[in-house]
């Protein structure tokens, strides 16, 4: 069995508590009981769209402090946001130069660590060291836990919503050497959308970005809301009853910007609180409350009122 460690990143702790409850129930014992521990001392991964655009030694330094502490475990990183996936996996690539691994060391020697990477089944004598595994919900749930068991969890099928997915742009190309979907054509969070009763409805740019990431949100906020405006546009002609993201950062500008150009907006959830309703949670443990843009349009659609 795999065993993982929680990264939560920033956003889903300190702005969407319901995301984190969930995540928690999906994989703690209410759920998939997964071997799955916290690593207190994790920091930001750090956010890929500023550190890594602007200062790579900075970004390196803090993404492979994050990777010793998984290393430590022995643990595959479970991470539940689309930046922090892009951040961490980026990393171990950088990590497999020796030049450049060896130059984080020197720094992360100051601090007691240092990255080797995790030893694989000896393979004769040799220890063979692989990269620390950084890994995608979305990716465990489609991967390790599989569809059909997704589908065989759902006590209550979502039968009447329809759902728009929002990828994000880091979800589709987290790395040169590892995708977790295609690119061009991801489906897995369309599959567990579907595993749980609900329907996934197709619109127009589905795969732009939600106009927030690469720091666009911090600077240009006008830039940043009228893409999401589009975006919600295509999402609203497709009759959504809400939209769907395997990421936090996407979360919170389909749940913020709304505000700036319609009264009512649609619902925006992660896929873990989907799929938590799907088997069977208590809607009030998941935080809606918290959330800009009112859930009750979609609340009550679920209770067939
Ligand atoms: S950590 Fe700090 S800002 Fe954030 S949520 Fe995801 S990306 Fe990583
Ligand atoms: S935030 Fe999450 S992944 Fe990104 S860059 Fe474009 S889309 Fe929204
Ligand atoms: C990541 C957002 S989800 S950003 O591109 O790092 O700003």
């Amino acid at each position: 069995m795999t065993s993982y460690a929680y990264f939560f990143g920033c956003i889903i702790p300190n702005r969407y508590p319901g995301v984190e409850y969930a995540v928690r129930w999906v994989c703690g014992k209410d759920g998939y009981d997964l071997d799955v521990m916290d690593i207190k001392e994790f920091s930001c991964c750090p956010v890929p769209g500023i550190f890594y655009s602007s200062d790579k030694d900075t970004w390196l330094l803090l993404a492979s402090r994050n990777l010793t502490l998984g290393q430590k475990e022995r643990r595959e990183i479970l991470t539940v946001c689309n930046g922090c996936l892009t951040s961490l996996l980026k990393a171990t690539e950088y990590l497999e130069d020796p030049k450049r691994r060896g130059k984080v060391n020197r720094m992360l020697a100051q601090i007691g660590k240092k990255y080797t990477g995790i030893p694989r089944k000896t393979e004769g004598r040799r220890r063979i060291m692989e990269p620390v595994k950084v890994r995608h919900y979305v990716d465990v749930m489609a991967n390790d836990i599989g569809l059909e068991e997704v589908q065989e969890r759902t006590k209550r099928p979502l039968k009447n919503i329809k759902a728009a997915v929002h990828y994000g742009c880091h979800y589709l190309r987290p790395t040169e050497n590892q995708t977790i979907d295609d690119p061009n054509d991801p489906v897995k969070i369309d599959k567990i959308i579907e595993a749980c009763g609900a329907t996934s409805v197709d619109y127009e740019d589905k795969l732009d970005c939600c106009g927030a990431g690469g720091g666009v949100r911090s600077h240009v906020v006008e830039l940043a809301n009228s893409l999401t405006e589009d975006k919600c546009k295509n999402i609203a002609a497709a009759e959504a009853d809400c939209i769907v993201t395997g990421c936090p950062f996407c979360l919170l500008q389909f749940d913020n910007a709304q505000k700036a150009f319609t009264k009512d907006g649609i619902p925006v959830m992660h896929v873990a609180q989907f799929q938590a309703l799907a088997m069977g949670i208590d809607p009030i443990s998941l935080g809606f409350d918290t959330h800009h843009v009112s859930a009750h349009s979609f609340l009550r659609k679920l209770r067939g009122v």
